[in-house]
């Protein structure tokens, strides 16, 4: 069982992945457990206070050290594992489905959710492991990228998917993007599924996915072609579909 334990102003939030789809369904197989610590609970100050202005001057206001403090040590205290603490932020180092290999082996991870213009420096340099982000663009807060992280990481967990992925497979691996999907109906809005789909002959399906991964590929991210060295057969396959193109 892995543990996420999660510092935020708005527990709420997390309904999204505690009661809906694969997240809940880990959550009742024991897969993981989420724990939420709320800093207003810890706040010392007048109505809870856990945020203030800037020292300095300048527009805003900051996340409180001590609010944070309290809440991070409940979070520890009511854990025996060992944890592992990271701060969401637009500075931090960029989520991947490569980097999720360095979380899934932790026993007990802590996300930091900060909300206003971000949290007292003091606090990140002496109680948080690690910065982390989900992405180029700046959000009103670290309970998104919580989320997808606590997700991206739960499905990667043995024994959560039905069909389990083995990472190996997944398009992200292979360096180049998934081949297309059909399913029922085999016809609809005058629109076929291919045919090779529906023939059973399985080398000849292997070939058709290989060609659509290439297609979709040279079609969405060209770029991937260029970074990846192709096999013998993968190359002959490009080489025929770019033909006709050209035709
Ligand atoms: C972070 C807002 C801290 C306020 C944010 C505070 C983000 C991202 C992000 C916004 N986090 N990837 N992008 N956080 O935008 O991780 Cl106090």
């Amino acid at each position: 069982m892995m543990e996420f334990s999660i510092i935020t102003i708005f527990p709420k939030m997390f309904d999204a992945i505690l009661n809906y789809g694969i997240t809940k369904r880990a959550i009742q197989k024991n897969k993981i457990k989420i724990n939420l610590w709320n800093p207003r609970d810890y706040s010392i100050y007048k109505n809870k206070k856990v945020d203030h202005k800037i020292y300095g001057g300048g527009p805003g206001m900051l996340m409180m050290f001590l609010p944070l403090f309290k809440a991070l040590k409940d979070a520890k205290k009511k854990s025996k594992k060992k944890n592992f603490v990271i701060y969401l932020t637009p500075q931090g180092k960029k989520l991947h489905q490569n980097a999720l290999k360095n979380f899934y082996k932790k026993k007990h991870l802590i996300f930091i959710c900060g909300r206003y213009e971000g949290i007292d420096e003091r606090f990140i340099d002496n109680q948080v492991d690690e910065e982390w982000s989900i992405g180029d663009y700046i959000l009103t807060g670290g309970e998104l990228p919580a989320m997808i992280f606590i997700d991206a990481i739960t499905r990667t967990l043995p024994g959560v998917l039905n069909s389990p992925t083995s990472l190996l497979e997944e398009s992200f691996y292979s360096g180049l993007l998934d081949y297309s999907h059909y399913t029922r109906p085999k016809i609809i809005n005058n629109l076929s599924v291919p045919a090779v789909l529906l023939s059973g002959n399985h080398k000849n399906i292997k070939k058709w996915r290989i060609e659509s991964s290439l297609k979709n590929t040279f079609l969405k991210k060209p770029e991937l072609i260029k970074k990846k060295k192709l096999t013998v057969l993968e190359k002959k396959i490009l080489k025929k579909y770019q033909k006709t193109l050209k035709k």
